[in-house]
């Protein structure tokens, strides 16, 4: 395990400014949070050297934001104390977690300050996502509060009712403002955005901006004065481009020519996802399996567990081939611990090293109790994951019965493990993983359930179905509908849905058109449609049918039946927006 070069004390009450005290804000003003100024002196070192200091306070997962920094021949030092900030030669701080526990540990430690005199002296900087909003004056996450308050202007939440989904997830276009080096390759392509809250342009800080995006609102996707950049979005998850972006702040005076890229981005693009079902064999080893209707054994007198490949082979090869995120699903962790399943850690370990798009892990993430009678939390078990490598953490059966109690009670205990992950680690980290079957019915009114009149009939001739929740792997039916399940864990802090359909499953038949419009147009949340897809029209018939985000198969690419290109070049020549 990891140890985070600093503790994070999570107490952000003494950061909430309440609702209704005006603030004051001055241009260019600190915090008022941060400690006195202390006369920091900066020694800078050679700029030539190759190591980059890393300002990580220990809320989550930068590993990502190493392995790129690796991957481009740099070593790491991490920040101890404030002055090793003051001695960096370069500076990279990819913010995680929420704004008010950053700013606490910001402004308790001193790092805060030392951020400030190090900036304010235009020392190479480099912030990402949340490393970008801290600079500003304040935030109205968590309460509204107070930020560095080096660049003029609020980070405020996206605004869900002009019918733009949040968190805003995906590859999405630039529009760049004026230039700002580190940008130069990124031509017209798209870059990987996951967040809530977003800062907008004004006159007061027009001289920082240096691209925007547009979601509903036009929002700042990045800043730059003179040696300081900061970026909403990923470049560490944004594939090659974001590589050659962290590539052009590291070598700032590198004489490498723009490259003129074939991209055309213009909006949030379409998600393709690779999803790899993991699990051990009869003969212990990990490996990639894929079910029919979620039955993983080959239809043989050994009864084997099928196998498709070895996990991170496979992650690398998706990547490679554009897939725009990896999933992998650790299909027997209801049952088995996954903090006991290492493999499945060292997988993830691996795979973040060298593939630079997002990774979502699901599977077994839950309270769990060990045979020597040691407790892990939920909260436990995801962090291990994230601390692996994982950017999103999908959950399925616990999520189940945390919505039936939510349903049952109207009450959010803030105790389940939904709720205490996506508190901790923000809704766009937390995925929920929904594994219906279609029962069908003669009349609507039979079920206390959402019901949908289904575009082919039932084997009996029925013209009505709903959908139920399962649990382990499908081996369980709930009392509760797809329907009612999304739009509880909405409300409980998922913040995407994984959808997928018992019945379609490695069919090859297409995506359960009908579901994935019930639940795309349920919630605000981004919905990934998922299972049965056999040919690229599948994919573009679900995207011009449904609201659905993204689309996810798994069998056509394990099987190499379809390659992702040809998806995307499908989709393109179909006008749907994808990431190329
Ligand atoms: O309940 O929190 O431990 O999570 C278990 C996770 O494992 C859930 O996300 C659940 O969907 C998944 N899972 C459990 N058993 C199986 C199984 O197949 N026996 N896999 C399973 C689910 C479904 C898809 C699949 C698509 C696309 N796999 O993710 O990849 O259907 O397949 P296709 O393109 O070949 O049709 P918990």
């Amino acid at each position: 395990m990891e140890a985070p070069p600093f503790t994070p004390s999570y107490s952000p009450s003494s950061l909430l400014l309440r609702r209704k005290t005006p603030l004051t804000v001055t241009k260019f003003s600190r915090s008022p949070n941060l400690k006195t100024r202390t006369n920091f002196s900066i020694r800078a070192s050679s700029s030539t050297d190759s190591v980059v200091t890393l300002l990580d306070y220990g809320a989550g997962n930068v590993r990502s934001v190493r392995n790129a920094i690796k991957f481009l021949g740099f070593e790491i030092k991490d920040v101890q104390t404030p002055e090793d900030i003051l001695n960096a030669s370069r500076l990279i701080f990819p913010g995680v977690g929420a704004f008010a526990p950053a700013m606490e540990v910001l402004s308790k430690s001193g790092m805060g300050e030392a951020l400030c005199s190090y900036i304010e002296k235009d020392r190479p900087f480099l912030g990402i996502c949340l490393g970008l909003q801290l600079l500003f004056e304040s935030s109205e996450e968590n309460g509204l509060i107070k930020g560095l308050g080096l660049i003029p202007g609020t980070v405020g939440r996206f605004d869900s009712s002009k019918g733009f989904r949040v968190p805003h997830i995906g590859w999405n276009a630039l529009k760049i403002a004026k230039d700002s080096e580190i940008l130069d390759d990124i031509g017209n392509h798209h870059v990987y955005f996951v967040h809530s809250y977003r800062a907008m342009p004004s006159d007061d800080n027009k001289e920082w901006v240096s691209s925007t995006c547009d979601y509903g609102d036009k929002f700042i996707a990045s800043i730059r004065r003179g040696n300081v950049h900061a970026v909403q979005f990923h470049p560490e998850k944004s594939g090659d481009v974001g590589l050659s972006i962290l590539r052009r702040f590291l070598y700032p005076k590198s004489t490498a020519a723009k490259k003129t890229g074939e991209g055309k981005a213009s909006k949030l693009a379409k998600r393709v996802i690779a999803c790899l079902d993991v699990r051990a064999n009869d003969n212990g080893d990990l490996v990639v399996t894929k079910g029919d209707q979620y039955d993983v054994r080959e239809n043989t007198e050994e009864n084997e567990v099928r196998n498709l490949g070895k996990p991170v082979e496979l992650a690398e090869q998706y990547y490679k081939d554009g897939a725009d995120e990896v999933s992998f699903l650790n299909i027997t962790g209801f049952r088995d611990f996954p903090l006991g399943d290492l493999p499945m850690l060292q997988v993830l370990r691996y795979t973040s090293e060298n593939v630079f798009v997002p990774l979502t892990v699901g599977g077994g993430i839950r309270d769990f109790t060990d045979s020597q009678g040691r407790h892990y939390s939920s909260l436990e078990v995801a962090a291990e994951y994230f601390r692996s490598g994982a950017d999103k953490i999908s959950i399925g059966s616990d999520a189940v019965y945390a919505a039936e109690e939510y349903i049952r009670t109207g009450v959010k205990t803030g105790k389940t493990s939904l709720e205490q992950i996506s508190r901790v680690y923000g809704n766009q980290a937390v995925v929920v993983s929904i594994d219906p079957r279609r029962v069908y019915i003669n009349d609507p009114n039979d079920v206390q359930f959402q019901t949908i009149k289904v575009s082919s009939s039932g084997p009996n001739g029925e013209e009505y179905a709903w959908y139920q929740c399962t649990v382990n792997g499908g081996r369980e039916g709930r009392p509760i509908g797809a329907y009612e399940l999304a739009k509880a864990v909405e409300e409980l802090g998922a913040g995407e849905i994984l959808l997928n359909c018992i019945d379609c499953d490695g069919q090859g038949k297409g995506f359960d058109v009908d579901l994935v419009t019930l639940i795309s147009d349920a919630v605000s949340i981004p919905v990934i449609a998922s299972s049965g897809a056999g040919v690229p029209d599948h994919f573009s018939e679900v995207f011009a049918k449904t609201n659905a985000s993204a689309a996810l198969a798994a069998g056509i690419f394990h099987r190499k039946e379809v390659p992702i290109q040809s998806v995307k070049e499908h989709l393109l020549k179909e006008g749907i927006e994808v990431r190329i």
